[in-house]
């Protein structure tokens, strides 16, 4: 029996550490660890509730505004005014989440992801003249292969064309990003860390050139997505077929939705959005949310136990570094006490499932492709299918979107600070349901609690020993040489996971935490 320790996996946000034993070539069982500790939700107590929004953002530098939204929403309804967003403040803000989500899944493919898949170093030989491949040519020239090496050895499949066009796609994507972050910051002044999502709506206005000026870039973007990120996706996809039938992991699936079509229902687990929400199994049967059923179990995470199991409303950060048996300082989220995965494919099947007909014309003609049943999508391959679908879903309704916005009309509502309150606010973040909860007393922060998309994916074990989602999508997983264990970060990449994000101080100073080895 051999272990296998990636600590830190990299080519991810954040510190995560992956443990796997191994017998007779398969994953037996896989521990996933957090390895920081940041504590933000204490860092909110006792302040003024607005502070939420602009400091939860220091979560992650990734998706800041994923947690601009989270706390907003929750803000709104703790403050009343769940049911009162003007129209112009509720599409402003579902476009600045859209365009942000777009770019990043942009980013998760080609700057993470698919130097899984795709063999950069072929490049050093490249003797044509696209400037692109050429300036990583000169890159790799210099001697040095950093970002791209050191690595572990993928079984590289692609023709050296295809390699060739995603490399120099790697390179285009950073520009796409741009213009997908210009497109945020116009709408919301600055990116990243904007200021201007606001509980009551949004302080940016629309104005005719302001629309012209995001419809320009959004069209670059969707021009990106439908012919160059779906055209890869699906090479990848068509190369490494086997890998539709690895990484399933739970096929328990959560989605609370995102991007809010009406504002009118204050409730907003039953709010009309473009992403469906609720969970779903295998059976693909919708049902509906009841966030009654979340909770955070801490048997295997670095926190008191007193304080496990707790709905989020009530829920406490009490760290305990020392706590015997703990190997994360992950919290153990559970939707009815069973692990859920999240994140774009959850978003896919909920809103497949729900019968929404662009997204079941999306999957089905994918799934037609490669002439394979909707239970393929259970895999890593599913998970970059989802996610480039689901780029492509928002960025075909986005100029729609654009379009019903009215300048000169009101973005936002004024507001008063309640003296008591509770809220949350929940939405489908790009690796998906992020929820925020809040409890104001005295027109402060008493308690705020933040579940965290990787927070559920890269979960440890719960206080009943049920592995997290990574982890059972490891379980399982055949390894060819456990000296270069590609396939074991495969899966874990497809997941697309943000330690910063999951875990909201470093490890108590200086003491060995494991083995490092950096791939
Ligand atoms: Ni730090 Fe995040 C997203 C949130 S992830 S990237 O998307 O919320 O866990
Ligand atoms: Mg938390």
């Amino acid at each position: 029996m051999g272990k296998i320790i990636i600590d830190p996996v990299t080519r991810i946000e954040g510190h995560l550490k992956v443990e796997c034993t191994v017998e007779n070539g398969v994953v037996k069982e896989a521990r996933s660890s957090g390895m920081l500790f940041r504590g933000f939700e204490l860092i909110l107590k006792d302040r003024d509730p607005r502070d939420a929004q602009i400091i939860t953002q220091r979560i992650c530098g990734v998706c800041n505004l994923c947690h601009a939204m989270a706390s907003t929403l929750n803000l709104d309804q703790a403050f009343g005014l769940a049911d009162k967003i003007p129209d112009n403040g509720r599409i402003m803000r579902n476009l600045a989440a859209g365009l942000h989500v777009v770019q990043d899944h942009i980013l998760h493919f080609y700057h993470l992801a698919a130097l899984d898949y795709v063999d950069v170093t072929k490049v050093a030989k490249y003797e044509g003249s696209d400037p692109d491949l050429k300036s990583i040519k000169a890159f790799i020239g210099r001697g040095s292969l950093g970002p791209f090496v050191p690595r572990y050895e993928g079984d590289y499949r692609l023709p050296d064309e295809v390699d060739r066009a995603a490399v120099a796609h790697y390179v285009k994507a950073l520009e796409i990003r741009r213009k997908g972050h210009e497109a945020v910051a116009l709408l919301t002044g600055r990116i990243p860390h904007t200021a201007s999502i606001v509980p009551g709506g949004m302080t940016e206005v629309p104005t005719v050139d302001k629309i012209a000026s995001v419809l320009w870039r959004l069209n670059e973007l969707k021009d990106f997505v439908d012919n160059v990120y779906l055209p890869d996706v699906l090479a990848v996809a068509g190369a490494y077929s086997d890998y539709f039938q690895v990484g399933a992991g739970c096929k328990n699936f959560l989605s609370y939705g995102a991007y809010d079509l009406e504002g009118k229902n204050p409730d907003y687990t039953r709010r009309k959005r473009f992403f469906q929400q609720g969970s779903l199994s295998s059976d693909l049967k919708l049902q509906p949310l009841d966030l009654s059923r979340v909770t955070e179990e801490v048997k295997n995470s670095w926190y008191e136990q007193g304080n496990s199991g707790l709905h989020p409303s009530s829920g406490k950060t009490s760290p305990q570094g020392d706590k015997a048996g703990a190997y994360s300082w992950i919290k153990a989220p559970r939707y009815g006490g069973k692990v859920h995965e999240v994140g774009p494919l959850a978003q896919v099947l909920t809103t497949y499932a729900g019968g929404n007909p662009g997204m079941k014309s999306l999957v089905d003609s994918t799934l037609a492709h490669f002439k394979a049943s909707p239970s393929a999508l259970f895999s890593v391959l599913g998970r970059h299918a989802a996610r480039a679908l689901s780029a492509k879903y928002l960025t075909d309704s986005m100029g729609d979107w654009l379009l019903q916005l009215k300048p000169g009309e009101p973005t936002f509502v004024p507001y008063e600070i309640p003296d008591q309150a509770q809220g949350f606010g929940i939405i489908d973040a790009a690796r998906g349901a992020l929820g925020h909860w809040v409890e104001i007393k005295d027109k402060k922060i008493a308690t705020y609690q933040c579940v965290v998309p990787t927070t559920w994916n890269a979960s440890p074990r719960d206080d009943g020993g049920t592995p997290g989602a990574i982890e059972q999508a490891l379980t399982g997983t055949r390894v060819k040489d456990e000296s270069n264990p590609f396939e074991i970060v495969r899966i874990v990449r497809s997941f697309d996971p943000c330690l910063a994000c999951a875990v909201h101080l470093v490890t108590p100073r200086g003491s060995e935490m494991g083995k490092v080895r950096i791939f």
